[in-house]
Order: C-alpha cells, then structure tokens, then sequence
C-alpha cells in the first residue's frame, strides 16, 4: 500500500462536481492519503450557475503553510488545479519551495479556460502569471485554449501535429518539464491525449463523445495524479485517467438535469480496478 501524500490547492464548490469536490474523492479511491488546501470556497461553479457565492481564501494560505512548515508536515505531490487570483499563484508558488518532500511531483493544472474562451473572472495578467507556476512543474495539464494562452498563440480548434509540436517545445521552453495535452483531436472521430515527456512525444487516441460535460478536466487531472502516484508511468496514467474520463462522461450522457458536471462515482470501481 502507498504511504505517499498528496496535496491538492484548488477551491471547493459546493455544489457542482468539480475542483475539490471531485480531486478528495478521486485521489483518495486511488489509495493515497489525500490532503486539501482550499484556496475559496464557492456556493457553485462559475460555469452556468448565477449569483454564486465566493468566499475568498487566499490570505489563509500563508498562514496554513506556516503551520505545516512549523509541524514539518510535507507532501509527496502537490497538484494545484482552480486557483482564483495572481497572489494565490503566488502563494502556491510558496508552497512549493516549503512543503514539498524530497522528489516531491508538481502536477500544474492551469485551470483557467475552455474552448477558447477565460473562464469568468479570468483575464490575460492572470493567464501570463500561471505561466511562472507552470516553469516549475513536473507535469502540466493543459487543454488545448490553456496551452494557447501560455505560449501566446492565437487559439484554433483546428491544428495539425506541427501546431501541436511547437506548443510542446514553447511549454517546455516556459520550464515545464512534461507536458499533458488533453482533448487533442487530429480528426473529426476521435480525441486524444498528448503525452511530452523527456522530449518524447506520444499519444493516446480515445472516443470522442458529443458532448463533453463540465469538471472533466478536474476528473482526468485528479485520476492522472492518483495513477501517477500509485507508480504508473505518465503515458498509463494519462491512458488511465482518459478512459475514466470518457466512462464518466457517458454514465452523465442523456441526462439533462445533470448539465453542471459528470458523474464520477459511479466508475470510481473502474479506476480503482485499471490501477492493479
Ligand atoms: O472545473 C474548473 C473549475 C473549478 N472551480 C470553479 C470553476 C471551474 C470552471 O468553471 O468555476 C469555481
């Protein structure tokens, strides 16, 4: 059995199935101990709901890193998802050169847009600062809209493999020292996820469903981080964490009522499985 903590910064949303209502559970099926750092705390997400309520965490955050620094309290892997300003960027950053044990995996996941578009509340200063916690991470788990704002390309859903080699040798060049590439697609079938380690480019073709749903991208970051830590490579993990991903998307398909998020429960079973 694993021994190894994970640390997870993100913002807790209630309601809605994403951020850390979504990484505890997930990250905990995996079998390791799993702790949070809730960066705000939110009534809802922001993608569809209205007038939601945000209670704003950052100042707590220095303050909680001292307490753990002072009780030696350090972490195997930090995996930072929603943050919800410059200074929490900031703040994370700290936590990273203070509580991180030794060979400790920094798994960025710049969660800020989608197709094409910021998330409400997201401008460009924002998207240029996650770039500076991005140089400093093991993995990074951008989509393709995220990946256009950190290396400053205009954004198309069209691309080719060239497109996509420059944006995982700029990634690189920011610091990055992996990428994960999510909802890649080089033809109208099928998606995919592009695995950059070392230099190395590899892919993993995956069905295509018509309609994705939101928090999919907090599910595949979480299942890629619980796999990586549970010793997959990056390739099977990232494999591992598409599959899920696709399965919670389909056990959410059809269901009108459930527009504001993917039911992962259901399939936790699976992923637990696909880690044997
Ligand atoms: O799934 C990313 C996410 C996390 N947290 C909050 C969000 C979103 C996406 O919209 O609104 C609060």
């Amino acid at each position: 059995m694993s021994n190894k903590k994970v640390l997870t910064v993100q913002d807790i949303s209630c309601y809605g199935q994403c951020s850390l209502t979504v990484a505890l559970p997930i990250i905990s099926a995996c079998g390791l101990e799993t702790c949070v750092l809730p960066s705000a705390v939110l009534s809802t997400h922001t993608g569809g709901f209205k007038g939601f309520t945000f209670r704003d965490l950052t100042e707590d955050i220095p303050l909680i890193r001292k307490h753990w620094e002072s009780e030696g309290i350090k972490f195997n892997a930090i995996y930072t998802g929603y943050l919800g300003s410059e200074k929490q960027i900031e703040y994370v950053d700290d936590l990273f050169n203070s509580v991180a044990a030794d060979g400790c995996l920094k798994i960025v996941d710049p969660a800020m847009a989608d197709n094409g578009k910021l998330y409400p509340g997201f401008d460009a200063a924002f998207a240029n600062t996650m770039k500076s916690l991005c140089a400093k991470a093991d993995y990074v788990l951008p989509n393709i809209t995220e990946a256009c704002l950190l290396t400053d390309t205009p954004y198309t859903a069209e691309y080719d493999r060239e497109f996509i080699d420059t944006i995982l040798e700029k990634l690189c060049a920011l610091g990055a020292k992996n990428v994960v590439l999510t909802g890649i697609a080089y033809d109208c079938e099928s998606t995919g996820v592009v695995v950059y380690e070392n230099g190395e480019y590899s892919y993993y073709k995956h069905k295509k469903l018509a309609k994705g749903c939101h928090g999919t991208g907090d599910i595949y970051a979480s299942a890629f981080t619980g796999a990586l830590m549970r010793g997959k490579s990056a390739f099977d993990a990232a494999k591992i964490a598409a599959d899920y991903a696709v399965k919670c998307i389909e056990m959410t398909q059809g269901d009108e009522s459930h527009w504001y998020g993917a039911r992962f429960e259901p399939v936790l079973p699976e992923l637990i499985k696909a880690l044997d």
